[in-house]
């Protein structure tokens, strides 16, 4: 696996193409949706590598409101943890989108200091089904996790783990554009 690593401040930020499931880092995030019950893309792949367990302990959670986000165990993942948040659906820009786009990544940097998880990896939430236009939303993912890992000490790295080239390359321009 290639590696694009930056620092900002103490944590180091990195951009990889891979499969989300298969990475041992103190916590996943899921682009997940409202209602907490799984669906495609990779909250599909995350049920099904991190088994029935985690669909029962989402079922306790009471669904989740777009831009936010909630904490589960890992099950069978070798991630300790999954973060499940909720991103916005594309309206065309004039409706939120990008707010609550970063309030999802605040709100997984946050839940990772509350609970003393170190290392995090998210994947581009909301370019998928949701239709976020990828190249606006990378920088608003880079930018918002810059921002925020000023006040989330504990957490010292930060994956962007993209499913394509193309997307990991958007993920690095944006890193070298505020990093370099
Ligand atoms: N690892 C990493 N990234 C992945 C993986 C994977 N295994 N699989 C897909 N991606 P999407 P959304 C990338 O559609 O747009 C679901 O049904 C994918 O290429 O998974 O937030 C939920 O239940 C894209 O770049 O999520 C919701 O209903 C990114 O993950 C809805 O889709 C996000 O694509 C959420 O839509």
């Amino acid at each position: 696996m290639s590696t694009f690593e930056r620092l900002s401040g103490a944590a180091t930020l990195e951009v990889v193409v891979a499969d989300i499931t298969t990475l041992a880092v103190d916590a996943i995030v899921n682009a997940a949706n409202s209602s907490l019950l799984g669906g495609g893309g990779v909250d599909g792949a995350i049920h099904r590598a991190a088994g029935p367990q985690l669909l029962a302990e989402c079922r306790t959670l009471d669904g989740c409101a777009t831009g936010d986000a909630k904490i589960t165990q890992g099950y069978r993942l070798p991630a300790r943890h999954v973060i499940h948040a909720v991103g916005p659906v594309w309206h065309g820009g004039g409706s939120g989108e990008d707010a609550a786009l970063a309030s999802c990544y605040r709100r997984a940097l946050d839940l990772c200091q509350q609970h003393g998880l170190a290392s995090v990896a998210f994947p581009a939430i909301s370019t998928g089904v949701y239709g976020f236009p990828p190249e606006r939303a990378a920088p608003i993912a880079v930018g918002t996790c810059i921002e925020t890992l000023k006040t989330t000490p504990f957490v010292t790295r930060v994956v962007f783990c993209c499913f394509s080239e193309p997307s990991a390359a958007l993920h690095r321009a944006a890193l070298s554009a505020t990093l370099d």
